[in-house]
């Protein structure tokens, strides 16, 4: 393929034939099999218009059963396939890179159970977020994770690449709150785990190896999750202050003031909020006066509304006296609640508007957040290529401070070598020096694949691919990506 000139398609898989489309019309309903060239343009590209497959086919199964004649079909045929869910990730991972067979979850929707007492929710992989947690709200409980993406992808989706969020500071990651899931193997296998238990030792967890495996090992077909209780006081409060220090020093603040009521602490740049207001309705949301170099949104979730509201206003008059933050405003009503929120979440969409991104997603400590920004704006300066008119418009970050995780987004006119080769391997040199993380929470897909080493060991990227052979012998399940070639 054109499109990737430094990967070759396997010759061990075979191409799709007629009578191959038959046996999914055989056993798939009408609307299960697409072979529209429109419908298939939305499954073949992703969402940063970054990656590109030629896939003549996109299966789309409403029962496991189905999904498990199809996959053990397409093992036994040795037909490569990819699973897609909303197809919101971002790091070419549900995209195809040559002609697999796609394999979407968007028929399987349906929520299974929910058990008001415990909390355990029960739902096919493609249920999209947003529709699970206005469930949940319904019945006074909430999902313990939230995307920006969350009106597209998938819960399955979610799970495969073990998606973080804005809600993991309170509620923790997939690996903790996720009971049990269902997963179709390869060769056709349905394991049936959909346990609602919170506290299950017998024997190897195996649900934990498919969160965050990429669709490189199975499909996921259905999810037990725990859903905590929707807290009764909610806040929302954006702050504007002058250096990273003071960024810092406010976090360390939410920690002892507001401990048990913190729910979220985001911070992004000016950089940042100045691409929002420029090509986002959400820009007007910004209720500050004036520009800062940088923001934190805090949110705080607990049972007693005076109680939260109290702590709340302590902790931002304590700042304000202090001269840690320059300014501030807390939410007064929900659509100022929202309106708050849209600004921090619009940034992914505002870096996108400007045509290509460089995207890098890292954990790292936080101290040294900013410097790895700066020092990337110093590099990309020094090279002459950053600026007004210039091939990358500007160098933004923002994230997730509670969990350690940078988002170093680089807007650029076009994706170009000459540009990728003054970011890498610097960018990932820089992390692994402080023994960080090249993927935090978006995964390695087709993006980070050839740079695991930087993160993980050879020996454990030796015994990686010995699971994987295991799991999947024929090597159908999304080939190209997560684990390195060599
Ligand atoms: P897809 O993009 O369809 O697929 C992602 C990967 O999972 C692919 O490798 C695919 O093959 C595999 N896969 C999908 N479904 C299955 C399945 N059922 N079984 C096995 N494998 C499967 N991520 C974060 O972690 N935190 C964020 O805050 C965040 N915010 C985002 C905001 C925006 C605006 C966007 C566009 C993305 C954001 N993401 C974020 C990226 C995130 O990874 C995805 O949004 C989400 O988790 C992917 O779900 P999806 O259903 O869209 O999966
Ligand atoms: C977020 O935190 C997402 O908003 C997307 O993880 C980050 O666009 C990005 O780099
Ligand atoms: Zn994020």
């Amino acid at each position: 393929s054109e499109k990737y000139p430094y990967l070759k398609r396997s010759q061990s898989f075979k191409k799709l034939s007629d009578e191959d489309i038959s046996y999914f019309k055989s056993i798939l309903s009408p609307s299960g099999v697409s072979q529209d060239e429109e419908d298939l343009e939305a499954f073949n590209n992703d969402w940063m218009q970054k990656y590109r497959g030629q896939s003549k086919i996109v299966l789309k199964p409403s029962s496991t059963e189905q999904m498990s004649k199809v996959l053990k079909y397409c093992n036994d045929n040795k037909l490569a396939v990819v699973p897609q869910g909303g197809n919101t990730g971002l790091v070419g991972g549900g995209v195809p890179v040559f002609d697999e067979i796609i394999i979407s979850t968007a028929n399987m929707s349906t929520i299974r159970s929910f058990d008001s007492m415990s909390g355990a929710l029960v739902c096919d992989a493609g249920c999209i977020l947003e529709v699970l947690d206005n469930y949940l709200a319904e019945n006074g409980y909430i999902m313990p994770l939230d995307l920006g993406a969350k009106g597209s992808c998938h819960i399955g989706g979610n799970v495969a690449t073990n998606a973080g969020g804005l809600r993991l500071l309170r509620y923790g990651s997939l690996h903790g709150t996720v009971l049990g899931l269902e997963v179709v193997l390869p060769d056709g296998t349905i394991l049936d785990n959909l346990s609602t238990l919170r506290k299950d030792n017998t024997g190897y967890d195996l649900k934990q190896l498919f969160i965050g495996s990429e669709g490189t090992l199975g499909i996921i077909t259905g999810v037990s999750i725990m859903a905590p209780k929707r807290s009764k006081a909610v806040n929302v409060a954006l702050l504007g202050l002058s250096t990273f220090e003071q960024v810092q020093a406010a976090y360390k603040r939410s920690k002892d003031e507001l401990s048990e009521i913190l729910s979220a602490f985001e911070f992004f740049d000016q950089a940042s909020i100045e691409l929002v207001k420029k090509h986002l309705a959400a820009g007007n949301n910004d209720p500050l006066e004036a520009i800062h170099p940088f923001y934190v949104l805090i949110e705080t979730s607990g049972s007693n509304k005076d109680h939260d509201d109290e702590k709340l206003s302590n902790y931002l008059e304590g700042l304000l006296t202090d001269e840690i933050v320059q300014d501030g405003v807390v939410a007064q009503d929900t659509t100022q609640f929202k309106n708050l929120w849209a600004i921090r979440e619009g940034i992914t969409e505002a870096c996108a508007k400007t045509g290509s991104v460089y995207k890098y997603d890292l954990s790292i400590p936080v101290p040294v957040f900013y410097q790895m920004v700066e020092d990337m704006r110093a590099r990309l300066d020094q090279q002459g290529v950053l600026g007004q008119g210039k091939a990358v418009e500007c160098v933004v970050g923002f994230g997730h401070i509670g969990d350690g995780n940078l988002h170093l987004n680089i807007p650029a006119k076009g994706y170009s070598e000459a540009i990728t080769d003054i970011i890498e391997p610097y960018v990932y040199e820089w992390t692994a020096k402080y023994n960080g993380s090249i993927s935090s929470e978006h995964g390695l897909g087709l993006f980070k694949s050839p740079h695991l080493h930087y993160s993980k060991s050879p020996s454990m990227i030796q015994l990686m691919k010995r699971v994987k052979t295991m799991m999947d012998p024929n090597g159908i399940m999304n080939p190209y990506k997560y684990l390195p070639e060599n």
